[in-house]
């Protein structure tokens, strides 16, 4: 009761930041960013959501935060918006199960859009794979309606949850996220390796751009890349940062 007390109090003196880690295409152009999300105690140490995500979503305090995190990821992208280095990337943040499942949340997102002036193109949101525990009509009808503004949706942690391939083809996506678990035992791991080719051929058939998660060495990018897979994110490339730093070392004058 004290943590959601303080989870609440945070939230309205906004203790959060938005972190970012950034995400290359294979030639190693950078092509957009995770935001990933973090609390300051009262400027002390940095948190990370592994500390507050659980409490945040079982108090209901999650749909709150992410409304408060697409906000402050949309202003990033009109700012964005005026510095041509920055203009053409994408960020893509992540949504839980029960942000999604208000009756409203297209229209928030929409709303969110408009108010902050940030272009719908550059803003991917990314599901867990509980969104096909949820209603699933519900969820499809929701992701078209976005869609047709020009979000786009993404699965992240793929293979590690309640993978459905029937429902995959389904859901109006634009992109998987390999699960880090699958990318940590490449390339020495048959497995892992069957595993991936498996994504990356089904991503192919449905036309899905593919991100792997986790990449910390130059063997996992190399096979990834020789296998497909077109978008990768993990500490070889960059580690999340502060939003202010990522936009000192990737921005040009803005
Ligand atoms: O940031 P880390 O690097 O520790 O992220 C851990 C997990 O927390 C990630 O799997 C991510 O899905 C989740 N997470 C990070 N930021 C957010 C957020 O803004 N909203 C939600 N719902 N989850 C987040
Ligand atoms: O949303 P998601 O679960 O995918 O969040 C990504 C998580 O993975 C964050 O906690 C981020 O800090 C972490 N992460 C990002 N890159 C790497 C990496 O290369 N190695 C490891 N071990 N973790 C990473
Ligand atoms: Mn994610
Ligand atoms: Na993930």
């Amino acid at each position: 009761i004290e943590l959601e007390r303080d989870l609440r109090d945070g939230i309205r003196r906004q203790r959060f930041e938005l972190h970012c880690q950034p995400q290359f295409g294979v030639g190693g152009r950078l092509v957009g960013g995770e935001v990933l999300l973090r609390s300051r105690h009262a400027g002390l140490e940095l948190v990370g959501p592994a500390e507050f995500i659980g409490l945040a979503e079982s108090s209901g305090l999650i749909v709150p935060l992410g409304a408060m995190v697409l906000q402050e990821t949309c202003r990033v992208l009109a700012r964005w918006a005026r510095d041509p280095k920055l203009a053409c990337l994408t960020l893509a943040v992540n949504v839980s199960a029960q942000q999604l499942r208000q009756a409203d949340f297209v229209e928030r997102v929409l709303a969110t859009l408009v108010e902050t002036g940030a272009a719908p193109h550059r803003l991917c949101l990314e599901l867990t794979e509980s969104v096909f525990a949820e209603d699933v009509e519900d969820v499809i009808g929701k992701m078209h309606a976005l869609r047709a503004h020009a979000v786009s949706f993404s699965l992240d942690d793929f293979g590690t949850g309640y993978s459905s391939l029937s429902y995959l083809k389904r859901f109006p996506l634009a992109e998987l996220k390999i699960d880090r678990s699958f990318v940590k035992d490449l390339p020495g791991d048959a497995n892992a390796g069957a595993i991936v080719d498996a994504i990356l051929g089904l991503a192919r058939t449905l036309k899905l751009q593919v991100v792997a998660e986790g990449v910390e060495t130059e063997a996992q990018r190399d096979f990834l890349v020789a296998h497909g897979c077109g978008v990768l994110q993990g500490y070889l490339f960059g580690k999340p940062v502060a939003m202010e730093e990522f936009e000192r070392v990737w921005g040009g004058a803005m």
